[in-house]
């Protein structure tokens, strides 16, 4: 009866045997699992393919951007200005007169909200010595099948820039360059607006 302890030994010798095989390939593949990752990174991080090592690259680049981005020296910035029918004549603009430098950036805004006077307005530019001309033209809109289709926008060679005719709180930002120094007025040629509802560009 020796004989069934010493089988019974044996088996159990054979399993431990066929476990520490099990955990030897389960801890040899695994610890060649991480050599080749670790291997695999380092060969990513020297070639630089990896895109989590190029993004930190990345960042010197874009501050080079943002620098030649910035104005030059001497630059001047936009002027941004709003214009908007006057509080107290919403037949007149609130600003009557503005200051640009020849070149530089506009970015004018006609907001045309009045708290108690709902007109359409547009707000049209033209060349210097235009108002009078420009005004007659528009008057001319008033009779015209046309005129309203056309936002009583004149077809001159006169006009530089101008808004669309805006219907009450409504807002339209048009950009352009000042042209060469000199007194530029601006009006609505809505018919019988202009004469009041004007002002001047003044571009040094
Ligand atoms: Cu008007």
């Amino acid at each position: 009866m020796s004989a069934h302890p010493h089988t019974s030994s044996d088996d159990s010798g054979s399993i431990w045997k066929f476990l520490n095989i099990i955990f030897a390939v389960v801890v040899g593949g695994f610890a060649l699992f991480w050599a080749l990752v670790l291997l695999y990174g380092t060969k990513a991080e020297t070639s630089g393919w990896n895109k989590e090592v190029e993004a930190p690259a990345a960042t010197p680049a874009a501050a080079v951007a943002s620098v030649a981005a910035e104005p030059a020296p001497g630059a001047v910035a936009p002027l941004e200005i709003t214009l908007k029918p006057d509080t107290a004549n919403p037949l007149a603009y609130d600003v009557k007169e503005f200051k640009v430098k020849a070149g530089q950036t506009v970015k004018l805004t006609f907001n045309n909200t009045h708290p108690a006077v709902p007109q359409p307005h547009n707000v049209v530019i033209g060349v210097a010595g235009s108002k009078d001309k420009l005004m007659g033209l528009a008057m001319q809109m008033a009779t015209a099948p046309d005129g309203m289709a056309k936002g009583f926008i004149p077809d001159s060679p006169d006009i530089l820039f101008h808004t669309k005719l805006l219907q009450p709180n409504t807002t339209e930002t048009i950009e352009f360059k000042a042209p060469a120094a000199g007194d530029y007025p601006y009006l609505c040629t809505f018919p019988g607006h202009g004469a009041i509802m004007n002002g001047v560009m003044k571009v040094e």
